[in-house]
C-alpha cells in the first residue's frame, strides 16, 4: 500500500547520508508484523557498531552503537509469524530494540480473545522475560491512556535498552479507537455500547488533556486556544494537500478533453462513444490517474490506428502518461547510481584444470 513514509538514508547517487545527524524512518509495510524483521536487523546494526572495531571510523552512520529501533505493532499483529521470529532473535542477540505492542483489544473487528494467548500478549511472552543469568528482553506493562505513566516507563526502558543493548517490549493496553479501525468501518457494529462509553472516556487525547489541567499546565483557556488553533491547521492542511494532488490530474483530465474534441471535429471516431467517456471523465469529482490512463485507452483501443491528426496525439498522450506514470509509481524500488548492487560487476568463478570434484558433486 502507498503513504507508508520513510526517510532516505542514501543520496541521488548512492552514498550514504549522515544518519547520526537525522532522524531515521524506515518505511512501513502494509503486511501486519512485516516490519518486525527489518527492525531487528535496524537493531542488530546499533550492535555490530558497538561491537566491530572496524565500524569504528563510521562516524557518520552511527554512535558506537548508542542507536535504539523503535518497532510498533498492533495486538492482532503479533499473531503473525514475523513478531515471533523476532521476538526470538532479539532475545538471543541481544539487541536495542524497543517494542511498543498498542493494544485496543481489537484486530479490526475480531476481539483479542481470538487472537492472542491467554489474551494478553505480555502474559503469553512471560517465558522471553530476561531474568538475571539468563537472555531475553525486558517486558513493561503501561496504559495508553497514562500519559505520565508513558513517559516514567518509556525513559526506564529505553535507557536500558540504548546502555545494555537488551531488548524491550512496551505492551501498551487500553489503547482506545475514535473512530474504528478506519474512517470507512463503523465500530458500533461489533463493539458493545459499554465499550464505546468507555473509549470515549478513556480515549487517550481526552485523559492526556484532563492530567495537563489537574496538573496546571495549562487552563482551559489555554487549551480551547490550541485546540481551535489545531483545527484550523489540519483543514488548511488538508485543503492544501488536495490541490496539491489534484491540480495535475485536473490538468491532463482536460488535455484529454481537449484531444477528444478534436476526435470528434475530425468527424473519424465514433462520437458518441468519445462524447460518453469525455462525459464520465468530466464528471468525475475525484479522478485517479488510472482513470485518464483507463478513458483514454478506451478509445484507442475501439478504433482502428488510422493516423489522423487527433488519433496520432491521442496515442502520444497515452504513450507519454504511460511513461510519467512509470516515474511515478515504479522508481527508487532498488537504490540506483555506482553503489547499487546492480552495479556490482559479475565475477565469473575460475576453476584449476585439475581442480578435484567436491564430495557433492560428482564428476
Ligand atoms: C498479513 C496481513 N493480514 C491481514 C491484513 C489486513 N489487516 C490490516 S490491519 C489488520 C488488523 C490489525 O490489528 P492490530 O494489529 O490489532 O492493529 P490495530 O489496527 O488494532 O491497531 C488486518 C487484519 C494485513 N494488512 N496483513
Ligand atoms: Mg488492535
Amino acid at each position: 500500500m502507498n503513504s507508508h513514509f520513510a526517510t532516505p538514508n542514501i543520496d541521488a547517487e548512492g552514498n550514504w547520508l549522515p544518519l547520526t545527524a537525522q532522524k531515521n524512518t524506515a518505511a512501513d509495510m502494509a503486511p501486519t508484523a512485516a516490519q518486525m524483521p527489518r527492525a531487528l536487523g535496524l537493531a542488530f546494526a546499533s550492535k555490530l557498531f558497538r561491537e566491530v572495531p572496524e565500524l569504528e571510523g563510521l562516524t557518520h552512520l552511527s554512535h558506537q552503537g548508542n542507536e535504539v529501533c523503535f518497532a510498533t505493532i498492533g495486538d492482532a499483529s503479533t499473531s503473525e509469524g514475523h513478531f515471533w521470529e523476532t521476538i526470538n532473535a532479539a532475545g538471543v542477540l541481544q539487541v536495542p530494540l524497543c517494542i511498543f505492542v498498542w493494544d485496543d483489544g481489537y484486530g479490526i473487528s475480531v476481539p483479542r480473545k481470538y487472537q492472542t494467548t491467554k489474551g494478553s500478549i505480555s502474559a503469553a511472552l512471560e517465558g522471553f522475560r530476561k531474568g538475571e543469568q539468563t537472555n531475553g528482553l525486558e517486558i513493561y506493562n503501561v496504559k495508553g491512556w497514562d500519559y505520565a505513566g508513558l513517559c516514567e516507563v518509556f525513559e526506564e526502558g529505553i535507557r536500558k535498552a540504548r546502555e545494555t543493548h537488551v531488548p524491550v517490549l512496551f505492551h501498551v493496553e487500553e489503547i482506545t479507537q475514535p473512530q474504528g479501525h478506519s474512517t470507512s468501518g463503523s465500530h458500533e457494529r461489533y463493539k458493545s455500547k459499554e465499550r464505546l462509553a468507555w473509549e470515549k472516556e478513556f480515549d487517550c487525547n481526552s485523559k492526556m488533556r484532563q492530567w495537563i489541567v489537574e496538573n496546571a499546565l495549562a487552563d482551559e483557556g489555554t487549551l480551547q486556544e490550541i485546540e481551535a488553533e489545531a483545527k484550523v491547521l489540519a483543514y488548511e492542511g488538508r485543503k492544501r494537500a488536495w490541490e496539491k494532488y489534484i491540480a495535475p490530474i485536473r490538468n491532463q483530465v482536460q488535455e484529454l478533453n481537449g484531444i477528444l474534441r478534436q476526435l470528434i471535429e475530425e468527424g473519424r471516431a465514433d462520437a458518441s462513444q468519445v462524447q460518453q467517456t469525455m462525459q464520465e471523465l468530466t464528471a468525475n469529482r475525484e479522478p485517479l490517474r488510472r482513470d485518464i490512463l483507463k478513458s483514454a485507452a478506451h478509445i484507442l483501443f475501439r478504433h482502428p490506428r488510422d493516423f489522423s491528426p487527433a488519433m496520432n496525439e491521442l496515442q502520444l498522450f497515452y504513450d507519454n502518461q504511460l511513461l510519467a506514470e512509470k516515474e511515478n509509481y515504479n522508481t527508487y524500488l532498488y537504490a540506483t547510481g555506482p553503489n547499487s548492487v546492480n552495479s556490482v560487476p559479475v565475477v565469473p568463478a575460475e576453476y584449476a584444470e585439475e581442480a578435484p570434484c567436491s564430495t557433492v558433486t560428482k564428476c
